[in-house]
């Protein structure tokens, strides 16, 4: 199967006023609408073509760095439209990753206060995460299209830090959306769901 575009799991509006219609529209219709397509026209003819999304991933980090790009990133906003929701964000998280992110972390407070600050100090385009490695729970941060999954790791949660994805609604403030993010964004239960997957 070709890549294709998924639906958001919640009206465009949604997220308001965190994060606008407006935002969602050119951040989902385009731009991941584009690495779709870019990834399809890119893995035709090639080994990659009709291979599952992740093996792609894996298979051309480090090796095709133009299909590499758009087919990670495809990958990225696949989850980041569903580690969002509406109502969501806060410190209710589901009791077995809560405990697992106090004996890793620290506490959630210390959780948060490190993804938001991977997330502001990510330099340029890129991403911050939760991510599940050798069965702990880590806070990272990579550049442009890259995820935990290429480092040998399983991310969890994932923030978009491109400035596509909030300067809409936040121009130049990138602290400011990762606050409203961790604070009304976050789907705790689906990062529960990755978290439960992640450690089997
Ligand atoms: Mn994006």
């Amino acid at each position: 199967m070709p890549f294709t575009l998924p639906e958001l799991p919640y009206a465009y509006d949604a997220l308001t006023p965190h994060m606008s219609r407006e935002t969602l529209e050119f951040h989902h219709d385009k731009h991941h609408q584009a690495y779709v397509t870019n990834g399809n026209n890119l893995a035709k003819g090639t080994e990659w073509e009709n291979k599952p999304l992740e093996d792609v991933v894996k298979g051309t980090f480090g090796k095709n760095a133009g299909l590499f790009n758009n087919v990670s990133q495809h990958y990225n906003h696949v989850y980041f439209w569903k580690w969002m929701k509406k109502g969501g964000g806060g410190d209710k998280i589901p009791g077995r990753l809560e405990k697992q992110i106090i004996s890793d972390l620290g506490s959630v407070a210390k959780m948060r206060e490190d993804f938001a600050q991977a997330g502001a100090t990510q330099f340029g385009s890129g991403w911050c995460w939760l991510a599940v490695k050798d069965g702990k729970i880590a806070v990272t941060k990579t550049p442009n299209g890259e995820n935990p999954l290429v480092h040998g790791a399983k991310p969890i949660l994932g923030c978009d830090v491109w400035e596509h994805s909030y300067y809409i609604d936040y121009r130049n403030r990138r602290p400011d959306y990762l606050k409203a993010f961790l604070d009304h964004l976050v789907n705790w239960d689906y990062v529960a769901e990755m978290y439960e997957g992640a450690m089997k």
